[in-house]
């Protein structure tokens, strides 16, 4: 990790490690609910913050505490990524971590593959640089206080755990869906999340379950700081699949996971906000 993380450090001459409590917080925030008209003009509203091409940033005078891969799955919410953008980017350059977004775009109209997409965020990223910190991350998802500090502590961390649409209410003890931290080791040790989830619902609750088999359990911040609020969108399609497969996968996750992902990248690209991931998903045979 320091060997990533020196060669810009040292040639800024800054040697003191950034505050495990960030210095500039503000609390509560306020959420920007629109979309800019063009995506240029989103791309213009950042010209002057330190946003590298590929979607990173790295606080400048101290060094951080850690690497953090930010991987959002998605298709087809273009006005979602981009009102994601604009509140998140200044969000987490208060934490003073070294981040980078993913956005992990499933290509085609076959039913969505949650578990999948980030599956494929962790191995991509993973080639780009060691990253140690790992945030999967809905992207119609507002958090609305800065104390909410996206890093990864010892064990898994739910994130949202008050979202408005569920009025500010946790909807259940295991849930880990929405937005949820895991360290790569973490990530690696659970063998990933399940690629067999097509359709909405289930993967979080499997992935809650490989945290659990594995002696690992989740952490929260309290109610009153992880807030979010939840951009609006007609329900998608639930599975009908999905009850089976959360049963079966008790027994599979060895096997099933990371280690039997399959996918064809399509192409990866630096877009200016994010680094661009566009996939075809290898349905099961
Ligand atoms: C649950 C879904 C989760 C989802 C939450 C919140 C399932 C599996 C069958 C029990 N789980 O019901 O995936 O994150 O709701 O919306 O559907």
């Amino acid at each position: 990790r320091n060997e990533v993380l020196e060669p810009y450090y040292v040639d800024r001459n800054v040697t003191k490690f950034c505050p495990k409590v960030p210095s500039r917080l503000e609390g509560k925030v306020q959420l920007v609910k629109e979309a800019t008209p063009t995506f240029q003009d989103l791309v213009n509203e950042f010209r002057n913050s330190s946003l590298q091409s590929d979607g990173r940033f790295q606080p400048a005078n101290c060094i951080p505490r850690f690497l953090v891969a930010i991987v959002v799955p998605y298709r087809g919410r273009f006005e979602h990524l981009n009102i994601f953008l604009r509140n998140i980017h200044p969000f987490i350059q208060r934490h003073q971590v070294d981040y980078t977004i993913f956005i992990v775009e499933q290509a085609g109209n076959g039913p969505f593959n949650r578990g999948m997409l980030m599956n494929v965020g962790f191995v991509e990223a993973m080639k780009i640089r060691p990253f140690d910190c790992f945030i999967f991350h809905d992207v119609d998802l507002l958090p609305e206080d800065d104390r909410n500090i996206y890093s990864c502590p010892d064990q898994p961390r739910h994130m949202s755990v008050a979202v408005d649409i569920f009025r500010y209410k946790l909807p259940y003890r295991d849930i880990f869906g929405g937005i949820s931290a895991l360290s790569a080791e973490h990530f690696q040790l659970v063998n990933g999340y399940s690629n067999t989830f097509w359709g909405w619902g289930g993967e979080d609750d499997d992935m809650s379950m490989r945290i659990r088999m594995k002696g690992l359990h989740l952490l929260r911040y309290p109610p009153s700081i992880a807030r979010y609020t939840m951009l609006p969108h007609e329900k998608q399609k639930a599975n009908p699949n999905r009850f089976e497969k959360l049963y079966l996968g008790r027994k599979r996750f060895k096997n099933e996971g990371l280690n039997s992902l399959e996918y064809r990248r399509i192409s990866i690209r630096p877009c200016k906000l994010f680094t661009w991931i566009f996939v075809e998903l290898t349905p099961p045979h």
